[in-house]
């Protein structure tokens, strides 16, 4: 049987990329999984703590995320749906595995080289703010790696973006196996989602982002019809005439591309083959009515769900429960392996 495990930040409210490239494959592999095939989805708080939060709307922002995976479609009975700061297991096994890990290799990742030349880039020495190249976001992948191992997960669905963490934590299982002659810990596989890196609406040379300044930037999940249209309406595109689907000269217009074809499930170039001739207005007429199509329905409940604080409450409560008596299995088991039952 197959151990699928996934996890969000629970830095604000899903927007398109988060679905198409992440959240919708979730719900897929919910439909498709065997009757034995076990489906762990968790709300990564401590993640989220890599970059400053206000406290307030943090709090908020994890209850939102429930809310949201609830109304796309996670069902809290047949997945462990749960908040990843309300299992311990994670932290502990996550300080074992920093023990194992070698320094050079997390400073060979490309999203902490990334924070780190983007702080010496910086013109002035007084404009370089050490509190945002903290020690968490240095060793996070570690954490990542133990959100996986703790519950010996095989299937892991994330965006190409996260291949090297995956890549660390095969290498982690492994190591630990090595070091400790015990097979502890099975290989996680990359279970690489159908779709599509989603660019932001005004600056399509980087992807749609929670936490980007613009909030013209994102369609969120519960963004009403008129949010929709407004944004899309007003998303950066370019001047080069009929449309054609071409993402290196033509980044905006093809991601637009890109959402409708995903949003109707069809192949990109066929999408863009009935655009012929025509400009920019249609097509963007076209893609706030398929989003609205695809997400009303998730909206409607979102809406719902999200006044149930008690539902919530107890969902929240049933999945932390179930999520550490299965890892708790997995750390008595290490535990004992490195000498510390
Ligand atoms: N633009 C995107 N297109 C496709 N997939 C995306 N994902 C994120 N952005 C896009 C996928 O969404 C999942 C959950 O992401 P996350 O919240 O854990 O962190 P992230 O990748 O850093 O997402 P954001 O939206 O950019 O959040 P912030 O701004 O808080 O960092 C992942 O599987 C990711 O691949």
């Amino acid at each position: 049987p197959r151990v699928v495990f996934s996890g969000i930040q629970p830095t604000g409210i899903p927007h398109l990329g988060n679905y198409l490239g992440a959240l919708s494959n979730w719900v897929k592999l919910q439909k498709t999984a065997a009757p034995e095939d076990e489906l762990l989805f968790s709300i990564v708080g401590w993640h989220a703590l890599t970059l400053p939060q206000d406290p307030k709307t943090l709090s908020d922002s994890r209850m939102d995320m429930l809310a949201t995976l609830l109304a796309i479609g996670i069902d809290p009975k047949r997945s462990i749906l749960f908040h990843q700061d309300q299992n311990q297991n994670h932290t502990e096994l996550a300080w074992i595995l920093s023990c194992l890990a070698p320094m050079g290799k997390l400073q060979r990742m490309t999203t902490w080289k990334a924070k780190l030349a983007a702080s010496r880039n910086a013109n002035d020495e007084s404009e370089v703010d050490e509190s945002l190249l903290n020690v968490g976001l240095f060793t996070y992948p570690i954490l990542q790696a133990a959100d996986i191992m703790v519950y010996k997960a095989t299937h892991i669905p994330v965006g190409e973006d996260q291949k090297q963490h995956l890549e660390l934590a095969k290498n982690l299982a492994d190591t630990f196996n090595r070091a400790y002659k015990a097979g502890v810990f099975p290989s996680p596989h990359l279970v690489t989602t159908p779709c599509c890196r989603i660019l932001s609406l005004k600056d399509p040379t980087s992807k749609m982002s929670k936490s980007a300044p613009d909030t013209a930037s994102r369609v969120l999940l519960t963004d009403t019809f008129s949010a929709i249209s407004l944004k899309i309406k007003a998303s950066v595109t370019d001047s080069l005439g009929p449309i054609t689907y071409d993402p290196i000269l033509r980044p905006g217009t093809s991601n637009l591309l890109t959402i409708l074809a995903a949003c109707v499930d069809e192949d990109v170039h066929s999408v863009a083959g009935r655009y012929e001739g025509k400009g920019h207005e249609a097509l963007k007429g076209d893609v706030a009515e398929a989003i609205e199509k695809m997400i009303e329905g998730p909206r409607l409940e979102f809406e719902r769900i999200r006044g149930e604080r008690g539902y919530l409450e107890e969902v929240a409560r049933d999945g932390a429960l179930r999520a550490r008596e299965r890892s708790e299995e997995t750390m008595r088991e290490v535990r004992a392996t490195v000498g510390l039952p």
